[in-house]
């Protein structure tokens, strides 16, 4: 048995405390899975689309909640278990998290935590990002040279490196790119999406400060998640159908925008992973150890 919910639930939430909590009917929902779980979050600033990308996923023209203002919508994680459309016998948990960077919010650590919950739920976390991959882009993932300080990991060997450690768990990774209107080329040449991706994470050569602030998030990213795929978007539709994006017919949606959104899908179908401990134990809703994690979190 399994929960096909017919739309998302809020998984965690911040309380009057200010600190983030668990909703206990969202764990029941999970109790209740006993599949192993492909889990797929999304993460990045917020209003840049990663609800409506995560609906997509779900094949749903609706579901996570959308907002066509300027204010930030979606707040804490929420959560969405359906049959896995391709692996027959697993569920598919999509998590669509609180959007990062609001100027509205008032506790700093407040991002960094809903980025480090969202990189130990999922097998494959995917960065949404606006425009292109410039240096502001990979800056805005600066909550990736946090995590060796979020996370701790127990681990036999007292000098082990944390990277060597986390890869053992972390998810694979997928940086969207929506937006893009760039031509992928380098240096005059064609490129792939990918190639652009290890384009923009190359390091520099050297050791002044300047140097050494450009490579550490580069760094970071590079061995925390040795597995990478880009996929860059385009418009999706013409700006004055934006807001209503929802309620549009497909064929009032770029045909090019689909293309890349059902090549986005398919690859998460196909290669993103049942969830795996540290001991590569594979993680099913009703895990002790899953709901043992989160209250390690939180004390
Ligand atoms: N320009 C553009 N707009 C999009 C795209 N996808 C969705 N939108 C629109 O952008 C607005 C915000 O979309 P959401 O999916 O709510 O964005 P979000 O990142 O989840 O926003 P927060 O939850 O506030 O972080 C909505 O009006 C969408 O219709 C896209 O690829 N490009
Ligand atoms: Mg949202």
């Amino acid at each position: 048995y399994h929960p096909d919910m017919d739309k998302p639930v809020c998984f965690i939430d911040t309380g009057s405390d200010g600190k983030l909590r668990v909703q206990q009917s969202a764990l029941q929902i999970l109790q209740q899975i006993q599949q192993p779980v492909v889990v797929v979050a999304v993460v990045g600033l917020y209003r840049t689309g990663k609800s409506y990308l995560m609906n997509r996923l779900a094949g749903k023209q609706s579901g996570f909640a959308l907002g066509s203002t300027i204010e930030s919508k979606t707040k804490g994680i929420w959560m969405w278990c359906v049959s896995h459309p391709t692996k027959a016998g697993t569920t598919l948990v999509l998590l669509d998290t609180e959007g990062l960077g609001d100027v509205d919010k008032g506790d700093p650590k407040h991002d960094t935590n809903i980025f480090s919950l969202a990189v130990l739920l999922s097998s494959t976390l995917v960065y949404n990002s606006r425009g292109t991959i410039d240096n502001k882009a990979v800056m805005d993932l600066q909550y990736v040279t946090e995590l060796s300080e979020c996370i701790k990991v127990k681990s036999s060997d007292e000098d082990a490196d944390d990277s060597s450690e986390f890869v053992k768990f972390f998810p694979s990774f997928i940086w969207a790119v929506r937006d893009f209107t760039l031509e992928l080329k380098i240096d005059g040449k064609d490129a792939t999406e990918d190639e652009y991706l290890e384009f923009a994470l190359k390091l520099k050569h050297g050791t002044s400060r300047s140097v050494i602030e450009y490579n550490f998030p580069r760094d970071c990213i590079q061995k925390f998640f040795p597995s990478r795929k880009c996929f860059t978007f385009p418009f999706p539709t013409a700006p004055e159908n934006m807001s209503c994006l929802e309620s549009l017919n497909s064929a009032d949606i770029s045909s090019e925008f689909l293309k890349v959104t059902d090549h986005f899908c398919q690859f998460v179908f196909h290669d993103s992973c049942v969830k795996r401990l540290k001991d590569g134990h594979t993680v099913t809703g009703r895990d002790p150890r899953v709901h043992e994690k989160f209250c390690c979190l939180y004390c």
